[in-house]
């Protein structure tokens, strides 16, 4: 297995020094969100951007109508209540298996010490890839006007590392603690002046090669149109935390246009 430090910048981001992975810890926890800047090492980022750009031709792009919860919604309540409002998403996206074995992302998502040292940060006991051939490691493209529109992540927390940041738009906002998932506290009324607008956001700026590590399930958060001609890519390096979990077929259908064992037609 390939040193870490040949990947990563590993005199700044101390992913195998217990304090330093305590204080990432301590971060989260306080924070909902933990940013490593500049995480890779420059020609890693090269590689990794090379590609990522390859991969855009391949990418599925369909723009899906969801609520901010992610789910069917309630049909007890009226379709313009937050609950039910629909949303557009319109970014696109390649999978685990269009993208290469020794790829810098699969090196990084694969490696022990890597995987270590987010165990420690997130609390897991272990991490574990998904089951089927599409979910664990994706890139994800947005073009000019395209958006991943508000939600809740179904997942605890979010392992992304930026490639390429847009130029103009495609700013990552969050507001912290609109939900409370665990105690089925929905938020509405909070939710509703967020996607409204009268709440403002938080927004982080992103910069190629930054990490980023997100409890985005009681965050409401999205990603604002591109609003230029630079592509925004992003990789979603998504783990479990039990072995031999697949995405359900209508998540995989709903976000790749196709299941596990199904080639890309692109
Ligand atoms: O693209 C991003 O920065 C966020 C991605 C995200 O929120 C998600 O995949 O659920
Ligand atoms: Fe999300």
């Amino acid at each position: 297995m390939t040193d870490l430090s040949a990947l990563i910048d590993t005199d700044r981001h101390r992913l195998t020094d217990a304090a330093w992975l305590a204080a990432k810890h301590d971060e989260l926890d306080a924070q909902g969100v933990v940013q490593m800047r500049g995480l890779l090492q420059p020609d890693a980022l090269a590689d990794l951007q090379n590609e990522s750009a390859m991969g855009l031709n391949q990418a599925y792009f369909k723009p899906q109508s969801h609520n901010i919860y992610l789910d069917k919604g309630d049909e007890t309540l009226p379709d313009s209540h937050i609950r039910n409002r629909r949303v557009t998403s319109s970014k696109g996206c390649i999978t685990d298996d269009q993208i290469a074995t020794g790829s810098v992302l699969k090196q990084i998502y694969h490696h022990t010490d890597f995987i270590s040292a987010l165990c420690i940060i997130l609390e897991e006991n272990a991490l574990f890839p998904y089951a089927d051939s599409l979910s664990s490691v994706n890139i994800h493209y947005a073009r000019r006007g395209e958006e991943l529109n508000w939600h809740f992540d179904n997942s605890s927390f979010a392992v992304t590392l930026m490639i390429q940041p847009a130029t103009s738009g495609g700013a990552f906002e969050y507001v912290r603690d609109v939900r409370d998932a665990n105690k089925d506290e929905m938020g509405f009324i909070h939710a509703e002046a967020v996607v409204d607008g009268s709440q403002p956001a938080n927004q982080l700026s992103l910069d190629a090669g930054d990490l980023l590590l997100f409890r985005g399930r009681n965050s409401l958060h999205r990603v604002t149109p591109v609003e230029d001609d630079s592509t925004r890519q992003l990789a979603v390096l998504a783990y479990n935390s039990q072995p031999g979990i697949s995405l359900c077929e209508t998540a995989q259908m709903t976000f790749y246009g196709r299941m596990s064992g199904q080639k890309a037609t692109v």
